[in-house]
């Protein structure tokens, strides 16, 4: 989440400002983007693109954590390479910022630039497979479980592997401007997306589940739901590969008879109605579960972290005593008698911040308290932004909107007053 957040900081400042340029160009008549006057359309697409491709790694890297919590739990096992999977994280979230421009090949920039990024983005499977290897070193050395989170697992490896596959094969100049904007890419993305960001989250579901819930999800409906997404996704994707090599384009609705992609469009189409047989089964399995599943108890997989340690579903206020951990599986770690901390105040949402390095108490601070206004600060900002997509002013609008929720949001309730009067007295007591 460290890594992610740092790359969200850096990435989506580019994508504000490239839709901010368009908005200008498109209601103040400016000429960021209009070659016609002397601004620059590929502009658009760097901007963009120093976005997009960050944001593929901000997409799928909790996805990695997911996978690697469901890993240890099923393996019973420290993750293998802990310092080698976080510092390739790291390296990630580098190097991810490095590689745009292979989604601008075939916009005919100078050849030494391409090469430059060819070796960037080829690079860049080298820490996902350490992170991989790491993963299966992990299983191999531990006890393996096997049940639908785990099974989540392989899907993940297994098509993810196959999306790396197709990545270095577009991360290449002379392949990429034969598949470029064919359905080949939209092969490749999927694997990469689906096998990266979904197939980690649905397992993620599956694997917490008794902790929201208090209650078991059914084992044997989990399995054949688990089925039916692999079998529909590889059916509904793996065409397109092909189907790309053929040169059928991406972003068409429609095409002539005779062009040799009829009867593997269709097979997609096939795969697609699986895969949507395989969300309603997990939604029913859900529902279902979520009133008659088994009871799960506080730790039904014998995972390692701490939310484990409380009851599921949890206590609204979580730790009644906060925890002291002393180690990286918190609750493998723990001694029998392991301490708690003690002396917080009840009344309001009092939290103990830690040193930053061995995590020794340093001081008390105060949470915020409920407040309506970040939802009303977060519907203003929308209001004006997607407004602005149609006139101009909205985005002043929308302006003074969030300045007086942000206003509302900072103004000190009669709570705060009152606590700081009585701060500000007791000061005075002690100075007289
Ligand atoms: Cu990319």
């Amino acid at each position: 989440m460290v890594v992610t957040s740092i790359m969200v900081i850096f990435a989506m400042p580019a994508v504000m400002l490239d839709s901010t340029y368009l908005i200008f160009d498109r209601t103040m008549s400016m000429h960021f983007f209009n070659q016609s006057e002397g601004g620059d359309a590929l502009f658009y697409q760097h901007l963009f693109w120093f976005f997009g491709h960050p944001e593929v790694y901000i997409v799928f890297m909790p996805g990695l954590g997911f996978i690697s919590s469901i890993v240890t739990a099923f393996t019973g096992r420290k993750i293998f390479g802990y310092t080698a999977i976080v510092s390739t994280l790291v390296i990630t979230g580098f190097l991810g910022f490095s590689v745009w421009v292979h989604h601008m090949f075939a916009t005919g920039l100078p050849q030494l630039g391409q090469s430059f990024f060819t070796a960037a983005s080829l690079m860049i499977v080298i820490p996902t497979a350490v992170q991989m290897f790491c993963w299966i070193a992990t299983m191999w050395s531990g006890r393996l479980r096997v049940a639908t989170p785990m099974l989540f697992v392989f899907a993940f490896f297994l098509t993810f592997t196959i999306g790396g596959m197709s990545g270095i094969m577009v991360g290449s100049v002379p392949l990429d401007w034969q598949l470029h904007d064919t359905y080949f890419i939209v092969a490749h993305l999927h694997y990469v997306l689906i096998g990266g960001a979904i197939f980690s989250l649905f397992g993620a579901f599956y694997f917490w589940f008794p902790k929201w819930t208090g209650r078991m999800y059914d084992e044997a409906l989990g399995q054949f739901s688990f089925w039916l997404l692999l079998i529909g996704f590889n059916v509904t994707f793996f065409p397109m590969h092909i189907l790309g090599l053929r040169g059928m384009p991406r972003r068409v609705y429609t095409y002539q008879p005779g062009m040799g992609w009829e009867s593997l469009s269709r097979t997609a189409s096939i795969g697609a109605a699986l895969i949507a047989l395989g969300v309603l089964m997990m939604l029913i399995n859900f529902a279902i579960s979520r009133r008659s599943g088994v009871v799960a108890g506080a730790n039904p997989w014998n995972a390692d972290t701490l939310e484990w340690s409380i009851s599921s579903p949890p206590p609204v206020y979580n730790f009644l005593h906060i925890p002291v951990v002393s180690g990286a599986n918190a609750v493998w770690d723990a001694a029998p008698d392991q301490p708690y901390v003690t002396g917080m105040r009840f009344d309001r949402r009092e939290v103990l911040v830690t040193k930053t390095l061995d995590a020794e108490p340093d001081h008390r601070e105060e949470m915020p308290a409920h407040s309506i206004y970040p939802f009303i600060l977060a519907l203003t900002t929308t209001l004006g932004l997607a407004g602005s997509i149609f006139y101009a002013w909205w985005f002043v609008v929308g302006m003074i909107l969030t300045t007086i929720a942000g206003i509302g949001w900072f103004w000190p309730s009669k709570e705060d007053v009152r606590e700081e009067l009585r701060r500000e007295m007791a000061m005075e007591a002690v100075r007289d």
